[in-house]
């Protein structure tokens, strides 16, 4: 029965099905099975599978982000007893798009899918100004930041935040990956940036790559 029930979680999750991932968790938890285990097994692999079907071509934007979505409504069902239980996050990455820019599907689902994979994000939100990042550094001590961009205009923010970062000196301290419809593998190289991911999948990819996390 365990297994089962954790294997539907599993399944309405992949599906979508918000309701299902719901009483897949309540059910769960009356069989006593652990928080942690249902967001590793149920909740965790199954977004590693959306991951999948999306990279392989099966799945599209909008199935990535109910999955998510219903992944989240878990996510949250557990978060008092994971943090009650004292789980640890895999890592943690302060999200937001640059300074100018309002769009933030791509970012929020980045930001998911990162959630969905283990790590604790911050999410600064839209037209976040170097400083603005700065400061949350200073508050939060991140192990990445992360900046998106959808406007070629305001692409140059993503170097301008860099730039800051080096006069701030925390540029040694923290790995910095970009990403966004405009963004490309060669402009992240040419603003030293870290990393770049095409998509939010392979941003939990990148993100795991950077932190040495099999
Ligand atoms: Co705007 N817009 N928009 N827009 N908009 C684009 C981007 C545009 C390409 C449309 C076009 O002209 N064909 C164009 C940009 C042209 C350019 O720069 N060369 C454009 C423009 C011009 C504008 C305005 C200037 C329009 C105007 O007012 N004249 C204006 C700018 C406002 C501003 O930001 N200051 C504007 C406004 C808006 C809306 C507010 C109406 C709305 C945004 C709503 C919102 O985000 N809350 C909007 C939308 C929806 C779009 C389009 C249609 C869709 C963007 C989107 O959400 N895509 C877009 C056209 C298009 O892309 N077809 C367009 C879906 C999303 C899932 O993909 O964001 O690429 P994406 O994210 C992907 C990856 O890129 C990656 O993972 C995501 C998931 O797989 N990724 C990362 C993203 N961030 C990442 C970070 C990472 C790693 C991966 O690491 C940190």
């Amino acid at each position: 029965m365990p297994i089962e029930t954790i294997a539907s979680i599993f399944q309405a999750v992949v599906d979508g099905n918000t309701r299902g991932v719901l009483e897949g968790v309540d059910r769960a938890l009356n069989h006593g099975i652990g928080a942690e285990e249902i967001l590793n097994q149920g909740l965790i692999a199954a977004m590693g599978e959306v991951g999948r079907l999306f990279e392989e071509g099966e799945y599209f934007v909008p199935e990535m982000l109910v999955a998510a979505r219903a992944m989240q409504a878990g996510l949250n069902r557990l978060r008092p007893l994971l943090v009650a239980q004292g789980v640890q996050p895999l890592g943690k990455i302060i999200l937001g798009t640059v300074k100018g820019d309002l769009h933030d599907i791509g970012k929020n689902l980045v930001s998911m899918m990162l959630e969905g994979a283990g790590f604790q994000v911050i999410d600064l939100g839209t037209d976040v100004a170097p400083e603005k990042f700065i400061a949350a550094l200073e508050e939060h001590q991140p192990d990445i930041l992360g900046m998106s961009a959808l406007l070629t205009t305001t692409m140059p923010n993503m170097k301008a935040t860099l730039e800051a970062l080096k006069q701030a000196h925390w540029r040694d301290r923290v790995r910095v990956i970009v990403g966004g419809a405009p963004v490309t593998e060669a402009f992240a190289q040419q603003i030293g940036a870290d990393g770049y991911a095409p998509d939010a999948s392979r941003a939990v990819a990148l993100v795991k790559r950077l932190l040495q996390i099999a």
